[in-house]
């Protein structure tokens, strides 16, 4: 008797368990396109074509490799359109009882096929860190901080490792990266794949089934299929991080992806496996001199916090989803779907999304999380945005991001302090303000930048709570020098930016 084999769109790996344990003659591979995971956010209509696009061409490669494939397409009549119903549908129809799923990444789904009959889950071995592993890290500690769990990764996988010590002498160069951006930086260009017949069907699909979703669906040029994940990360490797460290921060309205890898919608969807992503940067820093600082900054986000955030997922799940430590409550401004807003970063942030299904971390955390976090946006909303937005997105990893790093919704777990920031880092790291409605430099009045008095009116709202953090002690001392009269000033002209904010005139 066979098995059943459900493979998700985001466990496309030919190494999973699930795969290399496939009997040819008994078992049969499920795959299925249903709009109850494609409908549980207003996912972006290019997040849905790259994962229904690598579906069906990693679909075709099972088929060649021999493997029996039973492959569910959106417009199949029969689809009962969730996972559960083509799970049940397809035991009866193929006479199969046991179900092998390798485990869902995200607790929603892990508890509906851990419910049924007859299921076995497997282990997700692409990760580096297993939920068990962490959750032993964790215990005991007062805090978890993403340094000390990422040199135990550093250890344990010998990544950068020189006689036991890490390469160079330090685990961390950011001392040397995070400049600001200059002038005449010139970023390489970007491969851009060529649409295929399966791709063209699938955009067609996805243009008539989801014309309500957020985004744009052209121009597509994606990596759908393992081999053009490896040429992207070739191409980054060899052209653009041995720069990655020192413009990791900086952030430029006509530059979408500065130096970052564009890697992460390949590595969580399984067409690129994060210890080979590890390696290939490793190998460019020992074998042909890419700069020690990139190469470890870049290791430091796929081995540390890409780990380390799935496990604070799997170790705090399912309360880690409902918490809203600093009580925000304000809903989430239309400014986020449409771009509408006069802030210029706000907009060219969202532009950017809208456009890409993408935009870089910093964009991510200073800009729009940053305005979230200052604006009290309630954290369920915002989590929903970037669940729905970024092609990268699934809850396992984006929900830490948003709630812990972004939003300081977890109380600290995840973070030592918010990262609320005024409009003098945006300037800083940017060129947005040059182009925007308001002034950076103005506090108060008609043209001034929303994140500087919102800033000090979140900071002034959660005095009780940061007051005592040693590493904000020197924002509370120059709110204590700025004399009662500013202050109430500051926070009155925060009232005027929420207001505006919540009639749309922000
Ligand atoms: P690069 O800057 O080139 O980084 C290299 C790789 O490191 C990425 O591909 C990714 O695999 C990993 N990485 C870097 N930072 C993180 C991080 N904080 N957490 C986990 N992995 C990281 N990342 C997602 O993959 N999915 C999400 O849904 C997601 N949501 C986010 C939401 C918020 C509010 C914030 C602040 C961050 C979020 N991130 C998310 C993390 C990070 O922003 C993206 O991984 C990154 O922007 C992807 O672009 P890139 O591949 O060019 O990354
Ligand atoms: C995100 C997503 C979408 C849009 N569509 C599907 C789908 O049709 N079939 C499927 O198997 N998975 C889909 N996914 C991914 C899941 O919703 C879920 O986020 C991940 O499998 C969690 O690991
Ligand atoms: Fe953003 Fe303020 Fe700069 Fe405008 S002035 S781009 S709102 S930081």
């Amino acid at each position: 008797m066979g098995t059943l084999r459900l493979v998700l769109a985001d466990q496309l790996s030919a190494r999973l368990d699930i795969r290399t344990r496939a009997d040819k003659e008994t078992d049969v591979f499920l795959m299925a396109e249903v709009a109850e995971e494609a409908s549980y956010v207003r996912h972006h209509v290019k997040k849905i074509a790259f994962l229904f696009s690598a579906m069906r061409h990693y679909a075709e490669a099972l088929q060649q490799a021999g493997y029996r494939v039973r492959y569910v397409r959106f417009d199949d009549p029969d689809n009962t359109h969730s996972l559960k119903g083509e799970i049940e549908r397809a035991r009866t129809e193929l006479n199969l009882s046991k179900v092998q799923v390798t485990e869902p990444g995200e607790w929603r789904l892990k508890q509906v096929v851990a419910a049924m009959d007859d299921v076995t889950l497997l282990e997700d071995n692409r990760f580096l860190c297993s939920p068990q592993w962490f959750s032993r890290w964790a215990e005991g500690r007062k805090q978890l901080r993403m340094e000390y769990f990422y040199r135990e990764m550093r250890r344990a996988h010998g990544i950068l490792i020189d006689d036991g010590k890490p390469c160079g002498g330090e685990w961390n160069y950011d001392a040397e990266n995070r400049a600001p951006p200059r002038d005449g930086l010139v970023i390489p260009r970007r491969l851009s794949f060529r649409k295929d017949a399966i791709t063209r069907e699938v955009l067609d699909l996805v243009a008539r089934a989801f014309s309500d979703n957020p985004g744009q669906l052209e121009p597509f040029h994606f990596a759908v299929t393992r081999a053009q994940a490896l040429k992207e990360l070739e191409h980054f490797v060899a052209h653009i991080l041995p720069q990655f460290g020192t413009w990791q921060d900086a952030m430029l309205g006509r530059e979408p992806y500065m130096y970052h890898s564009l890697l992460s919608a390949y590595i969580n969807a399984g067409l690129l496996y994060p210890l080979e992503v590890c390696q290939a940067a490793e190998r460019a820093y020992r074998e042909d001199g890419a700069p020690l600082n990139a190469v470890e900054g870049f290791i430091r986000q796929v081995l540390g916090w890409r780990e380390y955030v799935r496990g604070l997922y799997w170790h705090f799940m399912p309360d880690y989803g409902a918490m809203n430590a600093l009580e925000a409550h304000e809903d989430l401004p239309w400014f986020y779907w449409s771009g509408d807003t006069q802030m210029n970063c706000v907009r060219t942030a969202v532009a950017h999304t809208l456009e890409h299904a993408y935009s870089h971390h910093i964009q991510r955390l200073m800009i729009t999380g940053n305005f979230a976090l200052l604006a009290g946006i309630e954290p369920r909303q915002v989590h929903e945005w970037y669940l729905a937005v970024y092609a990268d997105a699934y809850e396992w990893v984006e929900l830490p991001n948003t709630l812990g790093m972004a939003l300081h919704a977890d109380g600290g777990i995840m973070a030592s302090k918010p990262y609320a920031a005024s409009g003098a880092y945006i300037a800083r790291m940017s060129d947005y303000c040059k182009d925007c409605h308001y002034k950076v430099d103005v506090p108060v009045g008609e043209k001034a930048c929303p994140f500087n008095a919102l800033y000090w009116d979140f900071m002034a709202r959660h005095e009780e709570r940061f007051r005592k953090n040693p590493r904000l002690s020197y924002v509370y001392a120059n709110w204590a020098r700025m004399g009662e009269d500013k202050q109430m000033a500051l926070r009155t002209q925060a009232q005027a930016h929420l207001q505006a904010m919540r009639e749309g005139r922000l």
